[in-house]
């Protein structure tokens, strides 16, 4: 940091602040200006940002923040899917959903280790979650009523997920961008699956198409709010655009999302519940109002399943403390092993 003479002014002696205390917000104490320059050249010219390399505190520390999140959001994903497995209308049905919420697991893995190679622990990650002190996303809050749920959190939930990541898939973190291909493409076959299962129940008996349109009354605007806030309440985009890694603000990966997802539900013969939705000269699709009140109360926990959901969590992970123990146990042993076998 760099030390400034004090200057005196009309007899008061002025103390200047250090260089450091004028730079702009993204850039933390001990890191220069240059260091700042060379990063984000390297951002410019494309490169992948890998674990080792020089990078600011704040992009470290974002994308520890974004990327448990999203881990925390695949393994709480879980929750409303699973408790469907044991109701599922048919074997094919089962074995399909099982798998999708095997792949939320796996998920939630990839996305653990990816924070894990910026030094966060996975104790630390757990730990925020469950005291509320991390986020998870706010469409795992709201309850799956009926069977047609599970077909419309393919469709919706999933759908407005991969515009989300296929976006993120191309960020500047080498270990986050590569998960996401991966994730990406198995979100692809949730989202399938969930079309498929949908669009069936829409061309189906009366009772059929009653659910598929209840589910989506009650699954539209929560798959719409949950790709965040409008840009202009959007208090990290600026930075995560400004260090690529969001290639695309809210606003506009719900433009995406809604743009291909309203003609095909339409198509399927369901009802958008969204009176003001129309589609304007460019050819895009504009929705109503988002009620965001309700989207603060549900994640902050005020509405929705958010306690129960916490609770569930705190009792698989005080259930899961022996398994802890045991691969604890088990690494030990195989490090004393080696270690003896080397001496
Ligand atoms: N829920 O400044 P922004 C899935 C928070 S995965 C809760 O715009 P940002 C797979 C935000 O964290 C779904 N909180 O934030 C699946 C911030 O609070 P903070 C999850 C939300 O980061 C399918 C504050 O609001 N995907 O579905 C939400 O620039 C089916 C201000 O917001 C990811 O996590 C929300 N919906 O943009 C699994 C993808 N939105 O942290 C099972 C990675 C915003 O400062 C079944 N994440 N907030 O206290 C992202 O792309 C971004 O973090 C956004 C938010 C776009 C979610």
């Amino acid at each position: 940091m760099t030390q400034v003479q004090p200057q005196t002014i009309a007899g008061q002696t002025i103390q200047e602040q250090p260089v450091q205390a004028t730079l702009p917000k993204h850039i933390s104490p001990g890191e220069t200006p240059e260091q700042h320059a060379a990063f984000e050249a390297r951002i410019a010219a494309g490169d992948k940002i890998e674990p080792g390399d020089w990078m600011p505190a704040e992009y470290r520390r974002q994308l520890i923040r974004m990327i448990s999140q999203h881990a925390h959001s695949e393994v709480v994903g879980m929750l409303p899917e699973g408790e469907w497995i044991s109701q599922a209308p048919t074997l094919k049905r089962k074995t399909i959903l099982m798998a999708k919420v095997q792949d939320e697991a796996g998920h939630g893995q990839y996305l653990y280790h990816a924070a894990e190679t910026l030094g966060a622990t996975r104790e630390e990650m757990l730990e925020a979650l469950l005291t509320r002190k991390a986020k998870y996303s706010s469409i795992f809050n709201y309850p799956t009523l009926t069977w047609a749920d599970v077909g419309m959190i393919g469709w919706l939930v999933d759908g407005a997920a991969i515009k989300n990541q296929t976006m993120l898939a191309g960020c500047s973190y080498g270990p986050y961008s590569r998960a996401m291909v991966r994730i990406c493409s198995e979100e692809t076959f949730h989202h399938k699956q969930g079309k498929e299962m949908i669009v069936a129940y829409a061309q189906g008996t009366p009772e059929q198409r009653r659910m598929a349109q209840d589910a989506l009354d009650r699954w539209w605007w929560p798959a719409v709010q949950m790709l965040g806030p409008h840009d202009s309440d959007s208090p990290n985009t600026g930075v995560l655009s400004r260090w690529g890694i969001k290639l695309k603000s809210n606003d506009e990966v719900r433009q995406e999302f809604v743009n291909e997802h309203v003609p095909e539900l339409l198509e399927a013969g369901l009802t958008l519940p969204d009176p003001d939705m129309h589609q304007n000269e460019q050819g895009n699709w504009i929705h109503g109002p988002i009620n965001w009140d309700e989207f603060w109360a549900v994640i902050k926990g005020e509405a929705g399943l958010g306690n129960e959901r916490l609770a569930t969590r705190q009792a698989a992970h005080d259930e899961g403390a022996w398994v802890r123990d045991a691969l604890q146990a088990y690494a030990d042993r195989q490090r004393r092993s080696a270690s003896e076998a080397a001496d």
